[in-house]
């Protein structure tokens, strides 16, 4: 396969002013029309021929300004449609017929069927498996859309924009047209046909215009819809409110889907979701399910500004609208929940997911410059780093001049195709600030590593800071410039104020803003009349890693004093995790492990503090996790080792700890009827955070059995089942609660999806056992992705000690099954692959089975272009 850089962009040749497709529904024999309307490009070669995208596509009929193009015209293949000698400036119209097949359409891209409904998926390059089209984010047009069906199979006929009508067709056939008149480009159309029901609502916008809002579930799953709809009305209110954004069509539309490669799609208009991001209740849904919902019913409503209005030039400016939307949606779930909360739960994210990425063979760019498949770029980095970049610029220009700059934007960009350059540019003009050096975040890879240092000069009233910044290498970067890096920062003085100083030298500093901008700088504080405690990087300022040797003492004190929340979990955090680490370390080298009684009671007195809110000491409780330990030792990892040290300094703190977690375990509890809200779903944390302290410190699966017993929502009871077979498992208990649970929720598969994580995901050696038992299930159904996800996705991501197994049997069975699901779901397929990333961290028995595997991979012959890149770059 071919590799696309970016220094290769040029535009079309040919314009293209509308397009007008109809669809004549059938399960395997689809027949689409594509009347496309181009014009050549002003300046361009006058006798360059149209090429047209496919994807396993047959040409079946081939028209130019309704006549029949001769066969010496035109050259098809299943890649492509490139037809010669067109006008060279007066318009033409080409229709183009295909006939596809949805029904044996396993990717899961183009037009599909799932669940006997009718679906797309055209991101990024699925609208090519639909019809030849230039399928590329810059050609933007007006879609008109005819669709014809069985009317009694598909009593609904969807499409983006507005209802134009429809009516009886022939042979119990109907037909529906639709009209959206926002220019857009071909990855963001979408239909939806079948039979569903639906949810309805109103949203009356800012301007006072009135929008049919409905979500489509299957059949008797309305109910389950509601907190979806809500989710909806406060994203579409807020969005108005914060970023001035109206939406801009007479109906929104999501759907509901099984079978679905990505969480959601935002096509203008008519939102395609995962069924998992849409459906809840109490019974079946978790705190967590709920706030995903919500984060991502916000995330696909954003795009229609950020990603629609405005969409990419092409695909390496991603970013551009993913950092960018994943921004506005942390920022809407800040506003909804706790902002400190949020925001220690994005950074554990970003911890846990982007930086292994950054450190390993997958490292990239979050503007990259070249791909070779680009389904494998939509990533940790693109997404989560690109959201951080973006929250860099409204730290450095500040709420004002960040508002100036997206206002901008959307002004000058509106209706555009734009690039990362053009979204900088915005808020260099709208502020006069200069962003060329911070820039740099966007092209080069690797988690910037900066080493910091302070010392109180007592006699001057001075406190120095001194720091230094590293950007690792990463594949195809080697040398790497200084970065532009935001730091906020605080002086905290001993009753728990931060300092003003009287004046800074050595470098740019804006209010709690320090600028690092060169490799090594040296800022000096004066006035400063006693000696401080240094918080550095508050709230996450900057994606990096920083190295700064603090005293027990002045981390508990951050802890305990610090004004700003995330600072307090971060000082938790930076106690326990060297922690964490030595504890490992002893293991492996069979020694004793100490867990030093002040970090253990300053997480006690955290989670027994009353002031503070539930849900945040249920994070400062959630320790660092297995995954988390081995990235900051960074090489010869033992996850066997990792785990034993885990367990270990939880059983230590549980024991500490006890009197507290029964405290809270005991009058957390709630029976005035569940609600999802974030305070509610806080106390649900926090409470159950102490059920698995007191497992460990009473060593008997009776408490988390009647816990089990006596949940009342999804949360309670999946926790109860998740401490059950994890920390007792093949008892009777853990037995009997895993039958009970399946036994009642049969008929979910959503929930059956806990069931089979829960398993997955039991620590040690036994779990591939158990996978590859629950292969063989009957709700295991190895076509839909949430499916496998649930299954094997949670083996290879989510369980160190079951995967990792020192006889490389779980690299082999993820080869196997890589294998097996590459030639059906191509991009699935390279997803899970992905899990394997961090294989070179590992100690050299692991590595070296871990390398066979991927080779295996690498030497089959008939991989697709998405696994094939993701093994090659692993390997290289
Ligand atoms: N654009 C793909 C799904 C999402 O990021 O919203
Ligand atoms: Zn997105």
């Amino acid at each position: 396969t071919k590799t696309v850089e970016l220094a290769n962009y040029r535009p079309t040749d040919f314009v293209l002013e509308r397009v007008d497709l109809t669809f004549e529904l059938d399960p395997t024999n689809t027949k689409v029309d594509a009347r496309l309307i181009f014009h050549r490009r002003e300046g361009a070669d006058p006798k360059a021929p149209l090429v047209l995208d496919g994807d396993e596509l047959t040409l079946s009929a081939l028209l130019l300004d309704q006549n029949e193009v001769p066969a010496g015209q035109y050259n098809a293949t299943p890649q492509s449609l490139t037809i010669r000698d067109l006008p060279e400036s007066s318009p033409f119209e080409i229709t183009v017929t295909t006939f596809i097949n949805p029904e044996a359409n396993t990717q899961l891209m183009g037009l599909y069927r799932t669940n006997g409904v009718y679906c797309t998926q055209c991101e990024a390059e699925g609208f090519r498996r639909i019809t030849y089209f230039p399928d590329r984010p810059d050609v933007l047009a007006p879609y008109t859309i005819t669709i014809i069906a069985d009317k009694a199979a598909n009593p609904l006929l969807l499409s983006n924009g507005n209802y134009l009508g429809g009516g009886n067709y022939d042979e119990g056939r109907h037909f529906a047209a639709w009209f959206d008149p926002h220019p857009k480009p071909s990855y963001l159309f979408a239909l939806v046909a079948g039979d569903l029901g639906v949810v309805e609502d109103t949203f009356t916008t800012m301007s006072g215009r009135e929008v049919a809002l409905k979500i489509y579930v299957e059949h008797g799953k309305e109910p389950r819809a509601a907190y979806a709809m809500d989710a909806l009305k406060r994203s579409m209110k807020w969005d108005e409110e914060r970023f001035g954004r109206e939406y801009d069509l007479d109906i929104f539309m999501i759907v509901a889907v099984s079978d679905f490669n990505m969480g959601a799609m935002e096509n203008k208009g008519l939102n395609v979701f995962n069924d998992k991001y849409v459906l809840a209740d109490p019974e079946t849904a978790t705190d967590q399910d709920y706030a995903n919902i919500e984060a991502i019913i916000a995330h696909e409503y954003f795009h229609n500004w950020t990603g629609n209005r405005i969409t990419c030039r092409d695909w390496f400016q991603l970013c551009l609208k993913e950092g960018l939307t994943v921004y506005r949606d942390h920022e809407f779930s800040a506003d909804m929940r706790s902002r400190a909360v949020k925001r220690i739960a994005e950074v554990r994210h970003l911890k846990s997911e982007q930086f292994p990425e950054d450190a390993g063979p997958l490292a990239h760019p979050v503007r990259p410059t070249k791909y070779r498949e680009i389904n494998n770029f939509y990533t940790t980095t693109v997404y989560e780093k690109g959201s951080e970049v973006t929250r860099m610029i409204a730290t450095l220009l500040g709420r004002d001049g960040f508002k100036k700059g997206m206002d901008l934007y959307f002004e000058r960009h509106d209706g555009e195709a734009a690039t990362v350059e053009d979204f900088v540019r915005c808020f260099e003009d709208a502020t006069g600030r200069d962003l060329s050096q911070f820039s740099l975040w966007y092209h080069q890879a690797g988690t910037p590593l900066v080493t910091a240092s302070g010392a109180y000069d007592a006699g001057a009233s001075t406190f120095t800071l001194s720091l230094e910044q590293m950007i690792p290498a990463t594949p195809g970067q080697p040398n790497k410039e200084p970065m532009h890096i935001p730091l906020s920062f605080a002086l905290i003085l001993d009753n728990g104020s931060a300092a003003t100083p009287a004046a800074v030298a050595g470098g740019e500093v804006a209010g709690d803003v320090l600028h690092l901008t060169q490799r090594k700088q040296t800022f000096t504080f004066s006035g400063i009349s006693s000696r401080p405690v240094l918080s550095l990087n508050r709230g996450f300022s900057a994606p990096i890693n920083l190295h700064l040797d603090q005293s027990t003492d002045d981390l508990v004190h951050i802890a305990r004093h610090d004004s700003d929340l995330f600072a307090r979990w971060q000082a938790l955090n930076d106690l326990i995790l060297p922690v964490l680490m030595q504890a490992a370390r002893d293991i492996r080298n069979g020694e004793e492990v100490a867990c030093p009684p002040a970090v253990v009671s300053a997480l006690i007195e955290t989670a027994g503090n009353e002031t503070l809110e539930p849900a945040f000491r249920a994070q400062v409780l959630t320790l660092p996790s297995e995954a988390d330990i081995a990235r900051e030792l960074g090489s010869n990892n033992d996850p066997d080792a990792i785990h034993a040290a885990r367990t270990t300094v939880l059983a230590t703190v549980a024991e500490a700890g006890r009197q507290v977690f029964q405290h809270l375990f005991e009058n957390l509890q709630t029976n005035d009827g569940f609600s999802p809200d974030a305070a509610s779903a806080g106390r649900r944390a926090l409470r159950n955070s102490a059920l698995s302290y007191l497992t460990y410190a009473e060593q008997s699966p009776a408490r988390a059995a009647e816990a089990f017993a006596s949940a009342d929502n999804m949360t309670d009871l999946v926790h109860a089942l998740t401490v059950l077979a994890h920390r007792f498992p093949e008892t009777d208990e853990a037995d009997a609660a895993l039958g009970a649970f399946v036994t009642r929720f049969d008929d979910n598969p959503l929930v059956i999806d806990k069931w089979l994580a829960v398993q997955a995901t039991i620590p040690g050696a036994g779990a591939l056992g158990r996978v590859k038992a629950l292969m063989d299930n009957r709700h295991f159904v190895p076509s839909n992705p949430n499916r496998v996800r649930s299954l094997v996705g949670s083996l290879a991501f989510s369980n160190p000690t079951g995967f990792n197994r020192p006889d490389g049997e779980g690299y082999r069975f993820l080869a196997e099954q890589i294998l097996a699901i590459d030639p059906k779901n191509r991009q699935l397929a390279a997803r899970i692959l992905t899990s394997m990333r961090s294989w070179r961290s590992l100690e050299p028995v692991r590595a070296d089975h871990a390398r066979s595997a991927l080779m295996t991979i690498d030497r089959s012959g008939t991989l697709s272009t998405d696994v094939r890149d993701i093994v090659e770059r692993m390997l290289k």
